[in-house]
C-alpha cells in the first residue's frame, strides 16, 4: 500500500493539479518510475503517459524481459518491490533455485511471479502482438489507469563499450555490477525503429512534459535517439521540464555518475542540463545543488530548487506537484 492509503497511489486530494491537462513522461529504471508515480498521484486518472525506454531489453532463458517497463508497471501499480525499486514486493525465488539444479547461471534475478509477467509478454509478442499491445494489455490487467507506452516496438539494444570490451546492457549492468569504465554507448538497431502511433499522439496532446530523474545516458538517450521522437518533442507546445538525477555531484541510485564522467560531461545538474540543452525549456536541481542555477540559467534554461529525493509516496507526490507547477510557469 501506498502511503496515501490507496494500492495504486491514485486517490487525490481535492486541491490536486487537476487543470494539469495530459501530461507526458520520459522515463526509464527505478528514479523514473517513482517520479511516475508521483505524477500518476497528482494527476486525474487516465492524464498521464509513461513512454519508456526499452534498450534494456533483452532475451534470457527464452523470455523477453523487458526491465524499464516492469519496473513503471509494478511502481504504478503498487506492487513494486520497496527495497529493490525493480520487481515485485513479497516474490520469491524458487524458481531461479531451480535454474540452478539445471546449471543455468541465475545472474538475473527473476522472482517467481516476476517470471510470469515475462511469460505472458513473451506468449503475446509470439502471438504477433506487439510490445505496446503486450504492455498495456499486463498494465490493465493491474488496474493502472496511466498509459505505459515502450518508445519503440521494434527491438533496440543498449550495447556499452568499456575499457575491457563491449557488453550488453544487463551484462554490464547486473552481471559485472556496473563496475567497468564506460567509453560509449551504442544503441543498437536504433536506425530501424520508430516512436509508436500512440508515443506520437501522447506527445502531441501533452500539456506538460517532464524528464524524469533517469540516467541521461542510458535511459533517456535511447528514448532521445529513436528517430522522429525529438522532432515530435520540440515540434510540442508543452513546457518540457527535466528533473535532474545527480544530487550533490553522485547518482542516488546505479551508475549515472561514473557514465557521465567517463563519457567527459560534467557530474552535476550543469551537466544533465548541457547535455538536454534545446531540448528542455527548465530543469528541477535539488537544493544541495544550488549554487549551479545561475550556470544553467544562462543556458537559457529555467531552474526550480526544490527537494528532489523520493523516500515516501509524499515526496514523489511532492516532486510531481513541483514540476507541474513549474511546467504551469513557464508556460504562462
Ligand atoms: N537489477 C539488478 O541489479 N540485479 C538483478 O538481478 C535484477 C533483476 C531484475 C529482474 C527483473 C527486472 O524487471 C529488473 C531487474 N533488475 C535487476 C533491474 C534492472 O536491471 C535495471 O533496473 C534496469 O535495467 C536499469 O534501468
Amino acid at each position: 500500500m501506498s502511503d496515501n492509503g490507496s494500492r495504486s497511489g491514485s486517490r487525490r486530494s481535492p486541491h490536486a493539479t487537476d487543470e494539469a491537462g495530459k501530461v507526458l513522461a520520459l522515463a526509464g529504471g527505478v528514479g523514473g518510475a517513482k517520479m511516475a508515480h508521483g505524477l500518476q498521484m497528482a494527476i486525474p486518472d487516465g492524464a498521464l503517459s509513461v513512454v519508456v525506454n526499452t534498450g534494456d531489453d533483452f532475451k534470457l532463458w527464452g523470455l523477453h524481459i523487458s526491465p524499464d517497463i516492469d519496473t513503471v508497471t509494478y511502481t504504478l501499480s503498487g506492487l513494486a518491490s520497496k527495497a529493490q525499486g525493480w520487481g515485485l514486493e513479497g516474490d520469491t525465488w524458487q524458481g531461479l533455485e531451480m535454474m540452478a539444479r539445471y546449471g543455468r547461471d541465475p545472474w538475473f534475478r527473476l522472482g517467481d511471479m516476476d517470471m510470469v509477467t515475462h511469460v505472458l509478454r513473451t506468449q503475446m509478442l509470439h502471438e504477433g502482438r506487439t510490445l505496446t499491445e503486450a504492455t498495456r494489455d499486463l498494465a490493465q490487467s493491474l488496474g493502472i489507469k496511466s498509459a505505459i507506452l515502450p518508445m519503440s516496438d521494434q527491438p533496440v539494444e543498449t550495447l556499452i563499450q568499456t575499457t575491457d570490451g563491449d557488453l550488453d546492457f544487463q551484462d554490464y549492468f547486473v552481471r559485472r555490477r556496473h563496475a567497468d569504465t564506460v567509453t560509449g554507448v551504442v544503441f543498437r538497431g536504433i536506425d530501424e525503429s520508430r516512436p509508436t502511433q500512440e508515443v506520437i499522439e501522447a506527445i502531441g496532446a501533452a500539456t506538460a512534459v517532464i524528464f524524469c530523474p533517469s540516467n541521461p545516458v542510458v535511459s533517456i538517450g535511447p528514448l532521445l535517439a529513436v528517430p522522429g521522437m525529438l522532432d515530435a518533442l520540440q515540434a510540442s507546445a508543452a513546457p518540457t521540464v527535466a528533473v535532474s538525477p545527480i544530487v550533490g555531484g553522485t547518482a542516488l541510485k546505479g551508475p549515472a555518475a561514473d557514465m557521465l564522467l567517463s563519457l567527459g560531461h560534467e557530474v552535476s545538474p550543469y551537466g544533465v542540463a548541457a547535455m538536454y540543452k534545446g531540448i528542455i525549456d527548465g530543469i528541477i536541481i535539488d537544493n544541495l545543488d544550488e549554487r549551479h542555477a545561475s550556470r544553467i540559467r544562462d543556458m537559457g534554461i529555467a531552474v526550480e530548487i526544490s527537494d528532489t529525493i523520493m523516500k515516501s509516496d509524499a515526496d514523489r507526490r511532492a516532486l510531481a506537484e513541483t514540476a507541474l507547477r513549474f511546467c504551469r510557469s513557464l508556460a504562462g
